[in-house]
């Protein structure tokens, strides 16, 4: 019989409203976590991957993966002190591995991590779920960004819906946008003001999309080698959303791009992080597609489904809902997982999370990172599980 897949939950640490007691009780036994409190750039030391570790091995769980080892903005634009920040991030990297911690998620967005527009998105059952309204992020790149050369982007239409939009909201709707988009990393409560950006902005004037891409790849060869000796899986995270924003290039955000990576730097700790939410979010990502092609990469699952609106808007629907087939999705996840059975590989149990949550029940009474709530994570996880039994049984059981 093949094994399971890992059921893991993303946890934020000590001043998570969410506990590791409550996360027990939802069936998954690895954690997902980071120590958010240490800035980018920074040796996570030994001591401070301990102390987390214990908390919960204590609680009866097991850290399977870091998300993340955010990669510092000066080795994304090649600026001053790359190369010091890609030692300390070897040096992170052998830490982790040293605790038995090695699959290790990070990001290649410029500036902002994940962006949405609504935080509080009503569907008709009264669910909360996360959305990315285009207008309304068009709208503040124009009018409250006011980016210069932004206007050449957009369509007429959208110049248009844009304002229709920023004219139709009061005072506070527009500071609440404002705060959602320029929300820095998750794990934080860092609001970056529009001056702030802006400088942030600056840095990236000469770094287009094949700089970025190039300066990723450098990051990569300077890694790997040490990755790999001390046993640790890189997983890239792709783009949320995947495609570039406010100015900003992304160049993790299609097929073509994750070829790109595993060729950069080849080894198997160079890989990635299969989020069907994010990579979902474009109608020309063919999600099943992927995972058939690059899943020998595959090192870490966030499995969670978006419904796509024509103007590239979407929401956060149901996991098995939206517009990505996560029964295709699943199944060739499985047939990956019986490749590597026959190949002898080890890794056959790949970590997978619910990623992000409706917010449901009891999930309104108490205040969450948005997204992770526990009991809309919990039907997020219950159904997948489910899914994957059914097509596992379906597959390999003889009757
Ligand atoms: C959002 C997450 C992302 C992800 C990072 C990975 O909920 O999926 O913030 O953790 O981008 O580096």
């Amino acid at each position: 019989m093949l094994s399971n897949l890992e059921q893991t939950f993303r946890w934020f640490g000590p001043s998570d409203a969410v506990t590791l007691a409550a996360i027990k009780q939802t069936g998954a036994t690895g954690i997902v976590n980071a120590l958010h409190h240490i800035p980018s750039g920074v040796v996570w030391s030994p001591e401070e991957i301990k102390k987390r570790h214990d908390i919960i091995k204590d609680a009866g769980l097991t850290w399977s993966v870091v998300e993340s080892v955010n990669i510092h903005e000066s080795i994304k634009t090649a600026g001053n002190g790359r190369d010091e920040a890609i030692e300390n991030y070897i040096t992170t990297l052998k830490n982790l591995a040293a605790a038995n911690i090695k699959t290790v998620c990070y990001n290649f967005m410029p500036v902002l991590d994940w962006t949405r527009t609504d935080l509080d998105y009503r569907l008709p059952n009264n669910a909360s779920a996360l959305r990315y309204h285009a207008a309304a992020v068009i709208a503040f790149d124009l009018y409250i960004l006011e980016r210069p050369g932004a206007f050449d982007e957009f369509t007429p239409q959208q110049q248009q819906e844009a304002k229709a939009y920023l004219d139709s909201i009061n005072k506070k709707e527009k500071e609440l946008l404002v705060n959602t988009i320029m929300a820095g990393l998750p794990g934080t409560d860092e609001v970056f003001t529009i001056s702030e950006f802006k400088e942030h902005l600056k840095k990236y004037e000469h770094t287009d999309a094949q700089t970025l891409k190039e300066n990723l790849a450098y990051f990569l060869r300077a890694i790997i080698s040490d990755a790999e000796q001390a046993g640790v899986k890189m997983c890239i995270h792709p783009d949320d959303p995947p495609f570039p924003i406010l100015g900003l290039p992304r160049v993790v955000s299609t097929e073509k791009d994750l070829e790109y990576i595993v060729n950069a730097a080849p080894s198997s700790s160079n890989g990635l992080t299969f989020c069907t939410g994010s990579l979902g979010a474009r109608g020309d990502n063919d999600l099943p597609g992927i995972m058939s092609r690059l899943g020998a990469h595959v090192h870490f699952l966030h499995l969670r489904n978006v419904k796509r609106e024509p103007d590239g808007s979407f929401y956060e629907a149901d996991h098995l809902g939206g517009s990505t087939d996560m029964y295709a999705v699943m199944k060739n996840i499985i047939l990956e997982q019986k490749k590597r059975q026959d190949a002898g590989r080890d890794d056959i149990a790949i970590p997978m999370r619910p990623d992000h949550g409706h917010k449901i029940l009891d999930d309104f009474n108490y205040d969450t990172y948005p997204g992770y709530s526990v009991a809309g994570r919990m039907k997020g996880l219950a159904e997948l599980r489910g899914l994957e039994m059914g097509i596992k049984r379906s597959l390999y059981d003889k009757i």
